[in-house]
């Protein structure tokens, strides 16, 4: 028995001097200590031994079962020392490489400007609202007063989806569900994108901004248009800023204008901007009209109101001396990083 003991040890020895991973370990263990291991056996085999070299032999077989313990223990912890030595020298790291360039994007300019639009209207009692941009012919058209044959419709090359839902060709359908769900005062701007059917170019995108804006109480003229605009005009672009407003027709509202301001390139001496006028048109306005008030629930009896509405994309232009429409849709960092 004792050399039997002997031999299991030297046998487990030697293949542990031969292992070189965890898992050979695993098996070594398995084959000598585990539940049918070979020393397990020696123990399980005991009953038939004589009463005197019963202890002698237990004690034995234990010694040898912690002696192999130990040696597997030992083993495991040098290979495992090893593979992680192996590990570092494979994934050696060049810490004097140069590392990878984190590049920062940039607030586009239509984002500054609306925003800086924004802080004027909201400093002047304004709400911001909102509407989707997938729209009902009614709300783009009709209840604007553009019926279905008015010369409107033509100039202004409008997706359809189909007869009755098209991509929104202005922001005025959110004045229109504004003025259906709340009651005035009604004093707000609608910025948003809105879509028409041109063909790209230095002028046209198929895809641009509009900012419109409307107010509705009793008690409104014309006066509170021309207030609000030039004191809006003062704070985008300087107290020296002058208007002034040229007769002209919309559907929508009557009566109707333009505002021309101070060529903001020249100061108003003439220059190639204001092709030598001194005057940039900046935008639409009027009285609402009283048959819109009427589609929306508003007596025009009792309230009035004003609205306006200029292209974002434009007012960029202008401000910054950009000369092709283009480039703000193109998302180029070289142009982006400008601003
Ligand atoms: C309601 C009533 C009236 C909005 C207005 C304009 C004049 C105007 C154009 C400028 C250039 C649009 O981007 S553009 O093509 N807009 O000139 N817009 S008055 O009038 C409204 C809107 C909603 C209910």
């Amino acid at each position: 028995m004792r050399e039997k003991l002997e031999l299991i040890k030297n046998a487990a020895l030697e293949q542990l001097e031969k292992a070189v991973s965890i898992a050979e370990l695993d098996g070594i263990r398995v084959k000598f200590l585990g539940k049918k291991g070979e020393l397990t056996q020696i123990l399980r085999g005991m009953g038939k031994l004589s009463k005197e070299e019963r202890p002698v032999v237990g004690k034995l077989a234990n010694e040898v079962r912690q002696y192999l313990e130990k040696a597997i223990g030992d083993a495991s912890e040098e290979i495992k020392s090893k593979e992680k030595q192996d590990r570092l020298q494979k994934e050696v790291i060049d810490i004097s490489m140069p590392g990878r360039k984190q590049t920062v994007g940039k607030r586009h300019p239509l984002d500054l400007t609306l925003e800086q639009m924004k802080n004027i209207f909201i400093s002047m009692g304004f709400s911001i609202e909102e509407g989707p941009e997938v729209e009902l012919d009614y709300y783009n058209f009709e209840a604007l007063n553009i019926p279905k044959d008015h010369p409107a419709r033509g100039e202004q090359d409008t997706f359809y989806i189909n007869d009755n839902v098209v991509l929104r060709t202005q922001t005025s359908p959110i004045q229109i569900r504004t003025m259906e769900n709340q009651k005035p005062p009604i004093k707000m701007i609608s910025p948003g994108k809105v879509y028409r059917s041109d063909d790209l170019d230095a002028t046209h995108s198929p895809i641009f901004y509009q900012m419109e804006g409307l107010v509705v109480d009793k008690g409104i003229t014309f006066a509170d248009l021309k207030g609000t605009l030039e004191t809006f005009v003062k704070k985008m672009f300087g107290d020296k800023m002058e208007t002034k407003f040229r007769p002209h027709h919309f559907p929508f509202t009557e009566p109707s204008a333009e505002m021309d301001a101070t060529c903001f390139v020249c100061g108003g001496k003439g220059c190639k901007v204001c092709k030598n006028s001194g005057w940039i048109e900046i935008l639409g306005c009027g009285m609402v009209h009283p048959q819109v008030l009427r589609n929306c629930g508003i007596d025009p009896e009792v309230y009035s109101g004003f609205a306006f509405g200029f292209g974002l994309d434009r007012m960029v232009m202008l401000k910054y001396g950009i000369d092709d429409i283009r480039l703000l849709y193109e998302s180029d960092m070289k142009f982006l990083n400008q601003f």
